[in-house]
């Protein structure tokens, strides 16, 4: 297993869009472990694969207290939202210490395929629906900063390019 570097905003490669997985193999399955393992280090509740430069429909997700309840979603596509919206303050590991309120459909039903290449459904609600939301738009190449007005943005790549010049 091996810890990746995640991207910082405002890299540019945080905003490629991520192509589709047709192969379920073991590279894949290395690949899965490595993004993990990189989420609980950090720590975080979610990592998507762009944030560590790989551009796959990939993301993982453990909102559990106890950190044991690895979800895995590739190709993950959004199948039903709710037309109610609720507002969550959020946060990124690639825009370190900051976090704001960003409003998105309250509940939703993703349809994903497992590591194995098989489909399932998924009903969610309240933080696991606000980060399977969060982290399939960063496989869209959008970080949320992006739903925030024009000056909060452009404070917020100031700070973070100082931060990572110095
Ligand atoms: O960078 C990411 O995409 C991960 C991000 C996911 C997220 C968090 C909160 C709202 C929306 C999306 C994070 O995990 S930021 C770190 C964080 O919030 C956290 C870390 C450890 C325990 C609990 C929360
Ligand atoms: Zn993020």
């Amino acid at each position: 297993m091996a810890l990746l570097e995640i991207l910082c905003y405002p890299d540019p490669r945080l905003h490629k869009i991520a192509r589709s997985i047709e192969v379920f193999d073991d590279r894949l399955k290395e690949l899965v472990e490595n993004l993990s393992q990189t989420m609980y280090e950090a720590p975080g509740v979610g990592l998507a694969a762009t944030q560590v430069d790989v551009h796959e429909q990939l993301i993982v997700i453990d909102t559990s207290d106890t950190r044991d309840e690895l979800l895995v979603l590739i190709n993950p596509k959004i199948i039903w939202q709710s037309e109610e919206k609720k507002s969550w303050r959020e946060g990124c590991l690639s825009v370190p210490d900051y976090f704001d309120e960003v409003t998105r459909p309250d509940k939703i039903v993703v349809k994903a395929q497992n590591v194995q290449g098989e489909f399932f459904e998924l009903e969610a609600e309240g933080l696991m629906s606000v980060c399977i939301q969060h982290e399939m738009d960063h496989l869209i190449g959008k970080v949320f900063v992006e739903y925030l007005s024009a000056l909060k943005k452009a404070r917020i790549k100031s700070k973070m390019k100082k931060r990572f010049s110095s």
